[in-house]
C-alpha cells in the first residue's frame, strides 16, 4: 500500500509534463474572449484560472477529477461502521486524482488524529477572544496564528529550492486540516458551551468522528455521518468561487498555507458565499413563524414574494455558475429522505416544500440566472434538526470543509510552479479608451 506522499510523488511528474506541453504547444491558442461585461461583471464566465482537483459544469454540477457526486458516493471509502463518504477519502482523491483504499483512508485518518492537537498559544489566543466575536473571525484568526509552525515558511527562510516547495506545502496543509477540528470546536465551546469540557482527540477516530466528539455530539451517529458527508461534499467547488480563489491568490505570493487559507475563510464569511447557510435557516424559521402550521404552497409563495419585494435575495437559491439544482443539495436531501426522523422533521419538510415552489417564483421574478437551490438551501437546516441550533457557527463547519480543496490546490500550484497571480485592471476611462482604440 502506498502512502499519500508516495502516491503524490508518482502522479506529479506526469502533471508537470502535461503543463509543460500545454505551455509549449498552446501558449498562444485563444480559448475565449474578454467582454466588457466580464470586466464589470465580477469576471463571471471568464476562463482565467488553472485548478486541478475539480471542474464545475453549469448543468451537471461538480466533478472531482472526473468523478461526479454519485460516483464518489459509490467508490470513496467511509468510516468504520458508517456509510457516507469521509473527508479523508475526498482529500486523497482531490490531492492525487486516485480513489484511496479503505486502508489508505484509515492511515490518513490516523495521521490527522496524531497531528490534531493545537499549540497551547493558539488555545490561549482563542480563549482570550470575546464570545461575541463572530465564530468565522475567530476561525480565521486561529488559522493565521497556526502559521507560527509553518514548515513552508521555515524552509523558505533557509533558502529551499523551488522543487521542494510542494512537499513543505503538503506538510502544512496536512497539519492545518488535522488541527481544524480542535480549533473549530474550541471556538464552539467558548462561544456556546463555556462550561463544557473539550474531549481529547481520539487517535483511533477519523477527522469528523473527532470533530463531532469535540463538539459534544460524538454519540449522535446520524449527525456524525451527516457531518462526514457535508464536509466531504463541500470540500471543493472548482477555483473561481471567492474562498478558493482567495486561497489561490494569496498562495501565489508564496504566503504559506495557513495565511492563504485564513484569507480564504474571510471570503467564505460573506453572506453571498458561505454565510448563506446561516441566512437560509434564519429565513426559513422566520417563514415558519409567519405562516405557522398552515404550510401550503400558496403561503410559501406569498412569503417568497414578500422577501423579493423587500429587495432581498432568496437565500440558498441561485449560483454564479450552476444552472440546475445543485447535486450537493440533492445528495443532502437524499440523506434526509433515507432517515425517518429527518423525513418527519418540520424544518426539513419546510425546505422541501420551499423547493417545490421557489424555482417557479424566481423564474417569474425573472432576475436570477439560476432559480434552483444551491447546497446552502438545506445544509444548515439539517444541523438545526439535530439540535446544533447555533446558526452563526454553520459557516465554520463549511470552513473546516473548504480547506480540503483550497489546500489541495496550493499543493498543485507549488508542484506545477504556478506564478504570482496578477490580472490587469482598468479604470472606466482606460476601458473607454481601449474600446475606441482596441
Ligand atoms: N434571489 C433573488 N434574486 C437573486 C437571487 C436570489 N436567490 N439570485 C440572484 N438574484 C439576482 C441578483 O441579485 C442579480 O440582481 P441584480 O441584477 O439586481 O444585481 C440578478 O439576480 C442576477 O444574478 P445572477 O447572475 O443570477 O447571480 P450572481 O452570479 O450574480 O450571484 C449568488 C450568485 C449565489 C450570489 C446569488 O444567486 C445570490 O445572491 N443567492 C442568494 C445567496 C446564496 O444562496 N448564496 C450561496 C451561494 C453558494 C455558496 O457560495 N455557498
Amino acid at each position: 500500500t502506498k502512502s499519500l506522499r508516495e502516491t503524490l510523488q508518482d502522479v506529479i511528474p506526469a502533471k508537470q509534463e502535461q503543463l509543460k506541453k500545454l505551455k509549449a504547444e498552446h501558449g498562444q491558442t485563444v480559448v475565449g474572449d474578454v467582454k466588457v461585461e466580464n470586466i464589470i461583471g465580477g469576471m463571471r464566465g471568464l476562463k482565467a484560472m488553472l485548478w486541478e482537483a475539480s471542474v464545475l459544469d453549469p448543468l451537471e454540477g461538480i466533478r472531482f477529477h472526473r468523478l461526479s457526486i454519485p460516483d464518489c458516493q459509490k467508490v470513496l471509502p467511509s468510516a468504520p461502521g458508517g456509510t457516507e463518504i469521509i473527508p479523508e477519502s475526498m482529500l486523497w482523491l482531490l490531492l492525487t486524482g486516485q480513489v484511496p483504499t479503505p486502508e489508505q483512508t484509515r492511515q490518513l485518518s490516523q495521521e490527522l488524529a496524531e497531528k490534531g492537537e493545537l499549540p497551547v498559544f493558539v488555545e490561549k489566543l482563542i480563549d482570550s477572544l470575546p464570545k461575541t466575536l463572530h465564530p468565522m473571525t475567530q476561525l480565521g484568526m486561529g488559522v493565521a496564528a497556526l502559521n507560527h509552525d509553518s514548515s513552508f515558511q521555515a524552509a523558505y527562510e533557509k533558502g529551499m529550492k523551488k522543487q521542494e516547495y510542494w512537499t513543505h506545502t503538503l506538510e502544512d496543509c496536512i497539519h492545518l486540516i488535522a488541527r481544524l477540528p480542535a480549533l473549530a470546536s474550541r471556538i464552539y465551546r467558548n462561544v456556546y458551551k463555556p462550561d463544557a469540557q473539550l474531549a481529547p482527540i481520539d487517535k483511533n477516530l477519523d477527522l469528523v468522528g473527532n470533530y463531532a466528539n469535540l463538539l459534544g455530539y460524538g454519540d449522535n451517529h446520524s449527525l456524525t455521518e451527516y457531518l462526514r458527508l457535508y464536509i466531504a461534499l463541500h470540500g471543493d467547488h472548482e477555483g473561481g468561487n471567492a474562498s478558493a480563489h482567495t486561497a489561490h491568490l494569496v498562495g501565489s505570493t508564496l504566503s504559506d498555507p495557513y495565511l492563504s487559507y485564513s484569507a480564504a475563510l474571510f471570503a467564505l464569511a460573506g453572506p453571498l458565499h458561505g454565510l448563506a447557510n446561516q441566512e437560509v435557516l434564519r429565513w426559513q424559521l422566520a417563514m415558519q413563524t409567519e405562516i405557522g402550521d398552515n404550510i401550503t404552497h400558496e403561503n410559501i409563495k406569498d412569503y417568497l414574494w414578500k422577501t423579493l419585494k423587500s429587495g432581498q435575495v432568496v437565500p440558498g437559491y441561485g449560483h454564479g455558475v450552476l444552472r440546475n439544482p445543485d447535486p450537493r443539495f440533492i445528495a443532502l436531501q437524499e440523506f434526509c429522505q433515507s432517515r425517518p426522523e429527518l423525513r418527519e422533521s418540520p424544518i426539513i419538510k419546510l425546505v422541501n416544500k420551499t423547493f417545490e415552489v421557489a424555482p417557479g417564483v424566481l423564474k417569474e421574478h425573472g432576475k436570477t440566472k439560476n432559480p434552483y437551490p444551491n447546497v446552502d438551501a438545506t445544509s444548515g437546516c439539517v444541523l438545526y434538526h439535530y439540535g446544533l441550533t447555533e446558526f452563526k457557527y454553520y459557516t465554520v463547519i463549511f470552513g473546516v470543509s473548504r480547506a480540503l480543496g483550497a489546500l489541495t490546490q496550493l499543493v498543485w500550484a507549488r508542484a506545477l510552479g504556478l506564478p504570482l497571480e496578477r490580472p490587469k485592471s482598468l479604470s472606466m476611462d482606460a476601458l473607454e479608451k481601449l474600446i475606441k482604440n482596441p
